[in-house]
């Protein structure tokens, strides 16, 4: 992968990008950064509860279901069949991007295979929510999208596709089975139930403009491989999000990791030659859920407050402010393994510029033994107590360095340091959230 006359080294052309800590790490920024030499992005799970954030030119996007790719002319966008999608929504996203001057619909190609979020699986998403508060089982803190429960009916092969939309009274069918199971719920949870012929009506209104869009995805990744395009797999969350791999059942409902960028567009995974993961240079996690390294964001003159406000921690989707912590080089070392990393991309260096001392948790004491990488059971993950190494910190500003050699000696031994405690190579760092604010190691 080629940025300028620098190149990303990779055995083969393909890319994956993946989250290796709770997500919100800076996919956004360096998919948009290497779509520079790519033919198509493609997304391959989550749906709109992701945020990604662009800066071009001093000027912020926000992309939650189309892939980063379209902020470049002519960059073929797949949404793959791993991807839930709300009709609904991809319309507004598509309408928002078409108000900037984009051209989306003759390069977007949606998977017809994709489940679709109908509003009862919004509606269900938030009872179950609110429920859990009430009941003191403590809230998942999820988006509010409907991902969860649009997942469960793909798994429960109940799902409504992409493809349904085509035939309406298929869609009719299932759609009415699908009430049927959701206002049980929703009456079971206390909530007002759903009708039938709104949903199928909005429904039939947003399929006329999705059916140009409808493609064989995976087939037409394969051609585009064939022709020589390089494709770039854009994760969504993070690996500790991953319903499998995270810290169930504080995670998402979907596999984040690598491995997915196969499953969830129909290529085989010989196609994807380098995973880059990307990793924040400190912690971050918006919802619930275990966080060993966290700090407290509300304590004013703390890190965890410095964090917060410097790196702008608020959730892309729904605002939440997201909570901050040191690096976990103990949690990196499972997504490193889990995901394949072939190279990291560090990100938000520049947050740290001014903290006299920087600290890396380099394993746990769980229940009085050593542990040297993030347990799989949540339960352990809440009672680990970070083991830390302390570093000197940088008064120099790093925002918007482009060399190296330009990092204050202390944020480049930092670097050094993760590299040797991760056990994998750093190829990029990110100093700024502009496409230029970008460092290639290698
Ligand atoms: P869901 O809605 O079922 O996927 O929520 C389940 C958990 O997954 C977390 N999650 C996320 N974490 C970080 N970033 C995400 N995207 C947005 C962003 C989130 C936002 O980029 O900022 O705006 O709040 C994302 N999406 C899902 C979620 O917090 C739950 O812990
Ligand atoms: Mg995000």
């Amino acid at each position: 992968m080629q940025q300028g006359n620098t190149t990303i080294p990779s055995r083969g052309r393909n890319v994956v990008v993946v989250g290796t800590q709770w997500g919100d790490e800076g996919k956004g920024k360096v998919v948009d950064w290497l779509t520079d030499h790519a033919q198509g992005v493609v997304r391959f799970q989550g749906g709109h509860n992701a945020g990604h954030t662009l800066v071009i030119k001093g000027v912020k996007t926000a992309l939650q279901l189309i892939p980063s790719g379209v902020m470049r002319d002519g960059v073929h966008c797949y949404i793959g069949n791993g991807v839930v999608v709300d009709p609904t929504h991809l319309l507004s996203e598509i309408d928002r991007l078409e108000k900037i001057g984009l051209d989306v619909r003759s390069r977007l190609f949606v998977s017809e295979a994709c489940p679709l979020i109908m509003p009862f699986h919004v509606a269900v998403d938030k009872a179950r929510e609110a429920q859990r508060e009430e009941c003191g089982d403590g809230k998942i803190g999820t988006t509010g999208k409907g991902i969860g429960p649009a997942y469960e009916d793909k798994v429960a092969r109940r799902a409504l596709r992409v493809q349904d939309l085509k035939h309406p009274d298929r869609f009719a069918k299932k759609l009415r089975e699908l009430l049927e199971v959701h206002n049980a719920t929703l009456t079971r949870l206390k909530q007002p139930t759903l009708e039938f012929q709104p949903i199928f009506d909005q429904a039939m209104q947003v399929a006329e403009q999705i059916k140009p869009m409808m493609a064989d995805v995976g087939y037409a990744l394969h051609k585009a491989h064939q022709a020589g395009a390089k494709l770039l797999f854009e994760g969504a969350q993070g690996t500790l999000l991953d319903i499998d791999h995270g810290t169930y059942p504080f995670v998402t409902s979907s596999n984040c990791v690598a491995g997915n960028a196969a499953a969830g567009t129909g290529l085989g995974p010989g196609m994807l030659h380098y995973i880059l993961g990307i990793t924040k240079a400190y912690t971050t996690r918006v919802g619930s859920g275990p966080f060993p390294t966290e700090l407290d964001i509300l304590d004013e003159g703390g890190v965890g407050h410095h964090l917060s406000v410097v790196g702008q921690e608020r959730g892309t989707v729904t605002g939440r402010a997201r909570r901050c912590g040191w690096l976990d080089a103990a949690a990196l070392k499972r997504a490193i393994i889990i995901n394949g990393i072939s190279g990291l991309c560090i990100t938000k260096l520049d947050v740290l510029d001014g903290l006299s001392e920087i600290k890396v948790c380099i394993g746990y004491k769980l229940d009085g033994l050593n542990v040297d990488i993030l347990p799989s059971d949540a339960d352990d993950v809440a009672r680990c107590e970070p083991i830390y190494e302390t570093y000197p910190g940088w008064s120099e500003k790093t925002f918007g360095l482009t060399e190296w050699d330009q990092l204050p000696l202390n944020a480049r031994r930092y670097l050094e340091r993760v590299k040797e405690l991760i056990g994998a190579p750093i190829d990029m760092v990110s100093t700024g959230p502009d496409r230029d604010h970008t460092i290639l190691l290698r």
